[in-house]
């Protein structure tokens, strides 16, 4: 059997106007999970539209798409395109699951949740010709035993960071505005892998850099504890993302570091305790922020970020606070997002219950686009605050302030290599992107990732010490 799969772009990564790195950075990891349960004797090709022109001339026999909400009309096109010169189209990943009539009429099957336990069932229908037009994940979802992901249908030289790595599903939390409930609703929300099968995945991982996907590589204290007891000594040096909560627990987060974490996305989200309570963020509630911050400065792991603008309770100030606390703070990168009602999600209801979603273009549900009515802010305040936001966090002078807040020379330099070269040298990752030669940046990621010792800090300036967290 021929076989497609195909990730397709957003218009904004097809846009020469767009930041091709951000969009080169993590291969499809779903649906090379996904094609490990096809057979030995398929023609399998794997296709990601945000790295690559491909032939759509073909006709295979079966056309996987993974839709997410920014590539939706694109993942439509596509499908209509190869359903109408008769190829089985299926059709699945978050954005079906929230909104399945509407994908519904561009395919012949759609999937519902995860893929692991339908995608197989699927299969062996398909075979014998009998597909189902609606496949749903709900009782029974594991990632126990599962094949192990096919990378060599990854092309690994066009992406900066071609070993990403799932070893969890989901989350234990349940904020409001997040995907997370929606997606695996009517099964478990959050359940991990074996850890034995998860350091067997890691050990078939080339070179020594990693990124976790996982929305909470913290989230199972248990799982967590084995998988970094058995990752000590090999020598990786990874990224992940955990919550607040999670780094100021116990000490889950140094045997992080000593299994060679350098580098977490944190969602602190928002200091307002209104906020946090209104989006169902208990976890981050009266935790001190800069507690976390600095606990993860003395590992000698650099911080990237998450915050984000319009909730209710904002107002006009919000987005200078952010930067001062992020800069003050030696947050490394900051990832700022206009709040975004994703289908499907609390939030969204809330919203569409109150009148206040403002278009359904998809194409604009980026998080870089007021999509809804704010509270506190126009629409246009808060788009030109986020924008500002942006450009104040990575200006030079406070990329430099922000180094500078950390102990030890070597942390500094690390941290100031790594926002200036994320933010500050596109031309030079379009060359290389055009070269189709990522993989030569790799050894540079490393050595920015490798081990800062001797954390001593510097005394808080008196600015910093008066810095106070709401939610703290
Ligand atoms: C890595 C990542 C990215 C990467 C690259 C993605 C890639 N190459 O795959 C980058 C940085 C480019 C990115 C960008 C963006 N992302 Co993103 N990203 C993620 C992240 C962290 C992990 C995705 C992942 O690999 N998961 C692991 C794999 C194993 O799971 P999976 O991909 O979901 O696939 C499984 C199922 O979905 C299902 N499945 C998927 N497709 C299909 C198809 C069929 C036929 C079947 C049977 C099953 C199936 O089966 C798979 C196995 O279970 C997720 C968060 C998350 N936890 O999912 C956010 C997430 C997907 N991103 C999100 C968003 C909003 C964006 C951006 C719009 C953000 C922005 N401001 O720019 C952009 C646009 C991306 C786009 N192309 O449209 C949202 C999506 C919300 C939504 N409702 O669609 C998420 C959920 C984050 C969040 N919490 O809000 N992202
Ligand atoms: S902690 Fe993060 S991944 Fe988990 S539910 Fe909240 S926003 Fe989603």
């Amino acid at each position: 059997m021929k076989v497609k799969m195909i990730l397709p772009a957003l218009t904004e990564a097809k846009s020469p106007f767009w930041r091709p790195i951000k969009y080169s950075l993590f291969p499809p990891l779903g649906l090379a999970t996904l094609a490990s349960y096809l057979s030995p004797d398929d023609e399998v090709e794997l296709v990601d539209d945000h790295v690559e022109t491909f032939n759509t001339n073909d006709e295979p026999d079966l056309v996987v798409i993974q839709v997410y909400i920014t590539n939706a009309y694109r993942a439509y096109r596509l499908a209509d395109h190869y359903r109408a010169k008769g190829c089985h189209v299926a059709l699945g990943g978050l954005h079906v699951t929230s909104l399945p009539h509407e994908a519904a009429p561009h395919a012949d099957t759609i999937f519902l949740g995860p893929g692991e336990q339908t995608f197989p069932q699927f299969l062996a229908d398909f075979r014998r010709d009998e597909p189902l037009s609606v496949y749903t994940s709900t009782s029974g979802r594991t990632i126990h035993g599962i094949p192990p992901v096919r990378r060599d249908l990854i092309k690994r030289n066009r992406y900066l960071v071609p070993n990403s790595i799932v070893v969890t599903r989901g989350c234990p939390q349940h904020c409001d505005f997040c995907y997370k409930d929606a997606f695996f609703e009517g099964g478990k929300g959050f359940y991990v892998q074996q850890v034995d099968e998860a350091l067997a995945e890691i050990e078939r991982l080339p070179g020594r850099h990693l990124y976790f996907l996982d929305d909470h590589i913290l989230g199972n204290r248990r799982f967590a504890e084995g998988l970094f007891d058995g990752m000590r000594g090999m020598g990786r040096l990874w990224q992940g993302a955990a919550t607040v909560d999670s780094v100021l627990r116990g000490d889950l987060i140094e045997k992080a570091a000593e299994a060679g974490l350098r580098s977490l996305f944190v969602g602190f989200e928002t200091f307002s305790p209104a906020n946090l309570r209104a989006s169902n963020k208990k976890q981050n509630l009266a935790r001190d922020y800069e507690a976390v911050a600095r606990r993860l400065s003395d590992l000698g792991i650099m911080i990237n970020g998450s915050f984000v603008f319009g909730m209710d309770d904002d107002d006009t100030d919000v987005f200078d606070r952010t930067v001062d606390w992020a800069v003050r703070n030696g947050i490394t990168t900051s990832t700022f997002h206009i709040q975004t009602p994703y289908p499907g999600t609390r939030l969204y209801k809330a919203m569409e219950e109150q009148g206040r979603i403002t278009t359904r273009n998809w194409d604009l549900y980026d998080t870089r686009h007021v999509v809804y009515r704010p509270a506190k802010l126009t629409p246009g305040a808060l788009k030109a605050g986020y924008d500002r936001a942006y450009s104040d966090f990575y200006s030079w002078r406070n990329m430099a302030a922000g180094a500078l807040s950390h102990g030890s020379q070597k942390h500094r330099a690390k941290h100031f290599a790594y926002a200036a070269g994320w933010k500050k040298f596109e031309p030079l990752w379009d060359i290389v992107i055009k070269a189709r030669r990522l993989d030569i940046m790799t050894p540079m990621l490393e050595a920015v990732l490798t081990k800062v010792t001797g954390t001593g800090r510097p005394k808080p300036s008196s600015a910093a010490a008066a810095a106070s967290v709401e939610a703290g």
